[in-house]
């Protein structure tokens, strides 16, 4: 069955606009997972050309606590624009989100443009620094029920995050505990060596994702290394925070 690419970019990208759920695709019309980065290109260049700004990328399925919460099994990537930054330490209004959720993360900032693919050991030397990070996942399907194909088409369920503070030393980032409070209460808890056994393995992968693709993410650009735990739901007045050891916290409260 043949689908409809500009159709499909076309819904997805209302859906997060008018933050109304649609029914997964995949299910009725199957589609590859090329398909699925094609329909993902397409509806980001939607956002584009009114006027939003690529800021990096985020990585999904780093850590088998993600992968079994959600069912898949497959690392994937999506992009994240100047529109989905929420102010640190302030308040983020989950009217525009139709089910978002929060996860734990590390974010890097590129320091050297990376333009190929990238071995651990040289990772490190792309990164300017890193910081505790939150990301808002906001998944435009019902219920929140995706195959793989879905999930990519829909831009990973990137919508929004919040990054804290930088730090330049990397050391011990390999494994630091990763706590995830709901209103002070412990709700998550993990190290950062769930994130493929090391965030910086993160920097690698996306350089391989990026190179393969065909483009380049200039210095200065944010990579999203992937949740160290299972995501949480989010509700109105709730505050959210995610300490990294040794690395700070990220923090902000839902309106
Ligand atoms: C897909 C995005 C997963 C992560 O860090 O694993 C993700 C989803 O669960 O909706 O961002």
């Amino acid at each position: 069955m043949s689908i409809n690419i500009s159709t499909i970019a076309t819904a997805l990208d209302q859906a997060a606009r008018h933050a109304e759920p649609l029914a997964q695709f995949s299910t009725h019309s199957p589609f590859s997972l090329a398909q699925a980065y094609e329909i993902q290109r397409v509806s980001m260049q939607r956002r584009y050309a009114d006027g939003e700004r690529s800021i990096g990328i985020k990585l999904g399925f780093t850590s088998r606590a993600k992968m079994q919460q959600m069912g898949v099994d497959s690392l994937i990537w999506g992009w994240l624009t100047d529109a989905m930054l929420e102010e640190e330490g302030g308040e983020v209004a989950l009217s525009r989100y139709i089910h978002p959720r929060a996860e734990p993360e590390v974010c890097f900032l590129v320091g050297r443009t990376i333009d190929r693919p990238l071995t651990l050991l040289e990772a490190a030397e792309y990164i300017e620094a890193v910081a505790p990070a939150i990301e808002i996942i906001d998944s435009r399907y019902e219920a929140f029920k995706f195959s793989l194909e879905d999930v990519v088409a829909d831009n990973c369920s990137s919508s929004g995050l919040v990054v804290g503070p930088w730090s330049r030393n990397l050391s011990g980032l390999d494994n630091a505990g990763v706590l995830m409070r709901l209103d002070g209460q412990l709700a998550q808890v993990g190290s950062t060596a769930a994130i493929l056994g090391n965030p910086l393995r993160s920097v690698a992968e996306a350089s391989k994702l990026v190179s393969e693709a065909g483009l380049s993410l200039p210095a200065g650009s944010l990579i999203m290394a992937g949740a160290a735990t299972a995501a949480e739901a989010l509700r109105p007045g709730v505050h959210v925070s995610v300490e990294v050891a040794g690395f700070g916290e990220s923090a902000f409260t839902c309106r």
